[in-house]
């Protein structure tokens, strides 16, 4: 039997443990309350529709388009690729600030970066280039893993699986946060598609994966109490677009349909 002064210091190591274990649950260290999650996954995009709805109705408003300027403080931006001219879509690398022009319908205040060559939207089947859709110019595999959510374009970085998402004032250079952020992706084989969200001043507001659907259709939203979410780190996969899916340890996961709230200018 063991005596008293060995059995305080294991209780003690598993009462520290356990609080470890439910500070790691926790969504980061902002101090407020925890946000909600909605995911959902699927074959085809039917599967998702519901999800991606009651992730809308959380923003308590209406898709509020692509005008400048913040429209109060309910509502969201959506961002369906589909509408982009193909100079600059695939082949072509996307402009980083396009969903940011001053002028309607591209001011819904998101600027995209990536630490890798740049970012691309998926060619459409009639593009004068005679790319494949769905990142087929990539590689031919892709244009029969990825599905599509919104007809017909994607989007994805490529050189690298990183892609960073800031906030503005719609239209403007000013700063702005949102209540919560939320994406459709294609063919999440493994958990290293996530998301990680950022206040004004860099602290994580915690990290959520996506929801793993071979060949299919993935929905993640995270949504806070109060526009506090100032960047989004998003992963993609294991790795950059190229190689073959499912080839050694290879994921590649691209994405659809973008929704955030509407943007807030920081106090
Ligand atoms: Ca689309
Ligand atoms: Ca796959
Ligand atoms: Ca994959």
């Amino acid at each position: 039997m063991k005596s008293r002064t060995t059995l305080y210091p294991i209780l003690l190591s598993i009462l520290l443990l356990a609080l470890g274990a439910l500070a790691c649950s926790l969504p980061g260290s902002n101090g407020g309350n925890a946000p909600t999650i909605l995911t959902g996954s699927g074959n085809d995009a039917a599967s998702i529709t519901a999800v991606v709805e009651e992730y809308r109705a959380l923003f308590g408003g209406e898709n509020n388009g692509g005008d400048p300027g913040t429209k109060g403080p309910d509502g969201f931006r959506e961002i369906n690729w589909d509408t982009l001219p193909d100079e600059l879509a695939a082949p072509n690398l996307y402009a980083p600030d396009f969903f940011n022009q001053p002028e309607a319908p591209r001011a819904r205040g998101i600027v995209l970066n990536t630490p890798g060559e740049g970012l691309m939207v998926s060619a459409d089947r009639d593009n004068p280039y005679g790319a494949l859709p769905r990142f087929g110019n990539l590689n031919p595999q892709y244009a029969d893993i990825f599905k599509t959510f919104s007809e017909e374009r994607l989007f994805s970085p490529v050189g690298s699986h990183i892609v960073n998402l800031t906030f503005f004032v719609p239209g403007t250079n000013t700063p702005a946060t949102v209540k919560g952020f939320g994406a459709v992706y294609l063919d999440v084989d493994t958990n290293h598609t996530a998301f990680e969200y950022f206040d004004k001043d860099g602290n994580s507001l915690g990290k959520f994966e996506t929801p793993i659907s071979d060949n299919g259709l993935s929905f993640l939203g995270v949504m806070f109490d109060e526009a506090i979410v100032y960047r989004v780190e998003v992963r993609y996969g294991t790795g950059p677009l190229g190689p073959n899916d499912g080839e050694g340890d290879v994921d590649v996961a691209v994405m659809d349909n973008f929704i955030f709230g509407e943007p807030q200018v920081l106090p």
